[in-house]
């Protein structure tokens, strides 16, 4: 062996100085940096060694302890809806819901109650982007006098499959493949469409997924839902069966695929980053809680199995009760001891709400405490802050991994006679009772044939939405299916679209550039039929046309019309539209007026698909320079291609031209007060979507 020795020193001279500034050292009375023991740390630059260029000492219990820290940051992280944003708030329901439930929290309109709600992509990692096509979760964890209860849903109310047995196989279906470790966050690949072509049953929620539901603008403007029936149960004991839902009131709405595409490279974090924003500028995010109800007796006059969670019950069938308001009005202080670390159950109930025998929810109700074991490292995961209730609670329960209370006595038992009387005991008049419902029946492992309907639901879907929704699932299909490079795979979704219906069956052959006769032959289980549409399900046929909760970006030239920009700014600032400036570059422009005016973005980092309509607003010489160039020229034609509104300066109009854009009633001249007006009003009517099929074909 040779020995090693260490190169001689550098002359004295050329010895690195560590920089005074480098150093933040407390002074007497500051706080100090301490060890986790508590230990005073005097220097947090150098680990202990033997000589000034000497090997580091084991001795340095200071170093290991935070290298060793830090090598255990992370957490297992949860294997499906891994990527997530989290915000604090409240419920407060609008009048007593007591003839219906008993839960506390729906009795009392004056009484808030504490909430934290988390929303996330289903299939991505943590760290994957916020825009892929995907379901997105919502769940809320309201902490109640009686208890937390968990209200762990989606933004679509049904869902892939009818048996959570099959769950861990539509996950690993979606999920990268396990060989080639991609793709990442996204269903367009071969094993997710090869699970799903033979999963009939998951057609309806297929329809959900293709839809612009799957790439929404904001997770403030995504719509919740329950999804399983659950029961509610009065006072007295009468139990109904009820569906949940959850509606933003600011409305719902979608980006187009193009731009879910551009954002999720512009900035990975957009919808974190405009949960976080809104709530920061007191823009609050609110959500109406609504009930369907359901009479034990009726549920047996619909046409489908309330315990099936690939259907849905209509609006225009069961009407929406409206329970309260949620408002998430604080966000978390630190994300993963929050947001990373809440623990949703749909077992954590509270009395009043019950389960129903719907098999993928049975399943749920043991999957979730089993996964935060592992993820949190044992049973005492409901000690963590953003976990424990917020009434008291108590229990002979003792011990185990990351312990924090310090139970005192002898006794952790019951009955016992040695125990004070202040010790728990169970509680026949407030506790939770299970609603003592009927079942007979053989052990079986069988669906139920009132299961058995996997079409008429889709089609019933596909056929409520509006021309360009129909047209975007039929562009999703042929995207996603595009990407599948087995043709069997493909031909058997084409034999299920025409279960479906005919004309999306073909224009997505057509766009496949398959024939549609071509299609595998599925035969179903049970003929389709021909349901009533329910227009509610529509997302642009439900826009509320406001400007509240969205934003503008104004594109400004050195010399821009500082009059102009202040009317438009006011006029949104009306709407309760927030605005953002962008400009060339990013230490901003000079006004008309000779103001000097701070912007948020540089053009490079501001392209037009964060905002939901744009201006700009230009000179003349400023415009020789933009229109050469090409990020000014794509955050037009972007702009355009989006089908967004686009007010202009008059001088910005060779921008326009240079963008290819064609004048039209969604691209509006800032020509004095009639133009700003009418550019506001324009808006607020959203996307232009009369221009879509001029711009992009199906496919
Ligand atoms: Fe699930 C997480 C929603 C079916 C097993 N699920 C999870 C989250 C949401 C949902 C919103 C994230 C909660 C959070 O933010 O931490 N899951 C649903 C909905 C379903 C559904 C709406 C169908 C209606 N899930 C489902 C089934 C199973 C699971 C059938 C298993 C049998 N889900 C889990 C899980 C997760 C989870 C593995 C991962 C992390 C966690 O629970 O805490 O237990």
């Amino acid at each position: 062996m040779s020995s090693k020795k260490s190169p001689p020193a550098p002359p004295a001279a050329k010895l690195l100085k560590q920089p005074a500034e480098t150093h933040q050292t407390a002074v007497e009375g500051e706080a100090h940096l301490t060890t986790n023991q508590g230990l005073p740390i005097s220097d947090n630059q150098n680990s202990l060694k033997a000589g000034i260029r000497g090997p580091v000492l084991l001795e340095d219990f200071i170093l290991r302890e935070k290298i060793t820290h830090f090598d255990h940051e992370r957490i297992p992280e949860r294997i499906v809806h891994a990527r997530g944003s989290g915000a604090h708030g409240y419920f407060q329901p609008y009048e007593s819901a007591a003839d219906i439930t008993e839960a506390g929290f729906l009795q009392d309109p004056k009484k808030k109650t504490e909430v934290f709600a988390r929303f996330s992509t289903v299939a991505g990692g943590a760290g994957s982007v916020d825009l892929p096509r995907d379901v997105r979760g919502f769940a809320v964890k309201f902490y109640t006098e009686q208890g937390n209860f968990d209200l762990v849903g989606n933004n679509i109310p049904v869902f892939f499959i009818q048996d959570a047995m099959k769950f861990p196989d539509v996950i690993h279906a979606v999920k990268m493949e396990p060989d080639r470790g991609f793709p990442q966050a996204a269903s367009a690949h071969a094993t997710f469409w090869d699970f799903i072509t033979l999963t009939p049953e998951s057609m309806h929620m297929i329809m959900w997924a293709m839809s612009d539901r799957a790439i929404p603008r904001s997770l403030r403007m995504i719509e919740g839902f329950g999804v399983h029936t659950f029961r509610f149960i009065t006072a007295e004991g009468v139990s109904r069966f009820v569906k949940l839902h959850w509606r933003p009131t600011i409305g719902s709405a979608a980006v187009v695929w193009d731009e879910a595409v551009k954002i999720s490279g512009a900035d990975p974090d957009f919808h974190r980053r405009d949960l976080w924003e809104a709530i920061e500028r007191g823009d609050f995010p609110e959500w109406e809680l609504g009930v369907q109800v359901i009479e034990e007796s009726q549920a047996a006059e619909l046409d489908f199995d309330l315990l099936d969670p690939t259907k849905l019950i209509p609006e225009e069938i069961i009407p929406i009760r409206k329970l309260g308001k949620m408002v998430l009005n604080r966000n978390p202080d630190n994300h993963f001891a929050e947001t990373e670390q809440v623990a949703f159950c749909p077992s954590h109930i509270v009395p009043g709400i019950g389960f129903s025998d719907d098999p993928l929810l049975q399943g749920r109700l043991f999957s979730y405490l089993d996964t935060q074991l592992t993820r949190l490292g044992g049973p005492n995961f409901h000690q963590i802050p953003v976990n424990a209730p917020r009434c008291p609670f108590s229990n002979n329960q003792r011990d185990g991994l990351r312990q924090m209370h310090v139970h005192k006595g002898r006794v952790a038992y019951e009955p016992s006679e040695i125990s004070p009387p202040s010790a728990p005991r169970e509680c026949p008049m407030h506790g939770f009772r299970t609603h003592p419902e009927a079942e007979t029946g053989e052990k079986i492992r069988k669906r139920s044939e009132t299961f058995a309907d996997h079409y008429s639901q889709a089609r019933m879907f596909f056929r409520s939405m509006t021309p360009p929704e129909q047209n975007h699932i039929a562009s999703a299909l042929a995207f996603e299916l595009a990407k599948v490079e087995i043709v069997p795979i493909r031909e058997k979704m084409l034999g299920h679209l025409a279960n479906i219906d005919a004309a999306l069956h073909q224009t997505v052959a057509d766009a496949l550039g398959m024939p549609a006769e071509g299609g595998a032959k599925i035969t179903p289980a049970v003929a389709p039929r021909d349901l009533a549409t329910s227009p509610s399900l529509s997302l642009i046929g439900k826009d509320p046309q406001i400007l509240k909760g969205r934003k503008a970006g104004i594109l400004l030239t050195e010399g821009a019309d500082a009059a102009l920009l202040s009317a438009l700014q006011a006029a949104f600032k009306k709407e309760k539209a927030a605005v953002e400036l962008i400009a060339p570059k990013i230490g901003g422009v000079t006004l008309s007026d000779g103001t000097p005016l701070a912007v948020h973005h540089a053009l490079s980092g501001g392209p037009s698909v964060f905002f939901d309509t744009v201006a700009i607003l230009a000179t003349d010489e400023a415009m020789n320079d933009l229109v050469r160039e090409a990020a000014a020229v794509n955050w037009v034609r972007d702009a355009f291609g989006h089908l967004k509104v686009i007010g202009y300066s008059v001088e910005a109009a060779p921008l326009l031209e240079a963008a290819g854009v064609e004048i039209d009633a969604g691209t509006i001249l800032l020509d004095g007060p009639k133009g700003q007006r009418a550019y506001i009003a324009t808006a607020k009517a959203g996307r232009r979507w009369e221009r879509e099929p001029t711009l992009r074909s199906i496919g």
